[in-house]
C-alpha cells in the first residue's frame, strides 16, 4: 500500500537519516537561502564545489550530488517553478520536480528519500495547491514501482505540517 511508504514529519531536512534528501534549489545550483542554504551549510563547501561542475539545472528537472557532511549519502537538487499566478505551467513544472527527483533516485538505487515543500517558500507557490501535487505524484510513482521504500515529507513549519497531514488523510 503506497500510504504506508509515505511519512509526514515536522523537522529539519538536513538532519534526516535517509539515503537522499531533495534540495529546493535555483537554476544556478550555486546555493541560496531557505532550505538550499541550510543544506549547503550542513553539507559543507564540497557540495558547492560539486555543484559548480553541473552547469546549473532547468526548472522542473533534477540533478544529483553526494551528501558530504550530511547524514544522507546523496542530495537530489531540483528547481521548482516561481509562482507567477498559475498560468505559466507552474503546476506541471512542480509535478515534474517530484517525478524527476524520484526517477533519479531509482537510477541510483536509492530506497529512502526526503522532500521539502518545493517552491512553497521564497518561490511563492500556494501551499494549498502545492501539497496535493506533491502527494499525488509520489502516490502514482510508488504505485508504479516497489524499489522506493520510503518517501518522507519534512515540514519545517506547523502550517506546512498541518497541510500535508490533512491532504494525505483525505487521499
Ligand atoms: N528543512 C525542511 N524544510 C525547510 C528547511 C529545512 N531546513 N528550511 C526551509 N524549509 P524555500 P523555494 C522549507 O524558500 O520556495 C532558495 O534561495 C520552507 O519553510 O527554501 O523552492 C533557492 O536557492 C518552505 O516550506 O524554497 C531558490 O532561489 C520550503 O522549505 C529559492 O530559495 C521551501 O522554501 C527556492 O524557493
Amino acid at each position: 500500500m503506497w500510504k504506508q511508504r509515505i511519512q509526514v514529519i515536522q523537522g529539519d531536512i538536513t538532519r534526516q537519516e535517509v539515503e537522499a534528501i531533495v534540495n529546493a534549489a535555483n537554476e544556478s545550483l550555486l546555493g541560496g537561502g531557505g532550505v538550499d542554504g541550510a543544506i549547503h551549510r550542513a553539507a559543507g563547501p564540497e557540495l558547492l564545489a560539486e555543484c559548480r561542475t553541473l552547469g546549473g539545472c532547468p526548472t522542473g528537472e533534477a540533478k544529483i550530488t553526494q551528501g558530504y557532511g550530511l547524514l544522507a549519502q546523496w542530495v537530489i537538487h531540483t528547481v521548482g517553478p516561481v509562482w507567477q499566478g498559475g498560468q505559466h505551467h507552474e503546476e506541471a513544472l512542480l509535478a515534474s520536480c517530484y517525478r524527476n527527483s524520484l526517477a533519479l533516485a531509482l537510477t541510483h538505487s536509492i530506497r529512502t528519500i526526503a522532500f521539502p515543500a518545493i517552491s512553497a517558500g521564497v518561490y511563492g507557490f500556494p501551499l494549498e495547491r502545492a501539497t496535493p501535487i506533491a502527494l499525488k505524484v509520489v502516490q502514482a510513482f510508488l504505485n508504479e514501482q516497489s524499489e522506493i521504500e520510503q518517501v518522507r515529507f519534512v515540514c519545517f513549519s506547523d502550517r506546512v505540517y498541518a497541510t500535508y497531514q490533512s491532504v494525505l488523510e483525505a487521499m
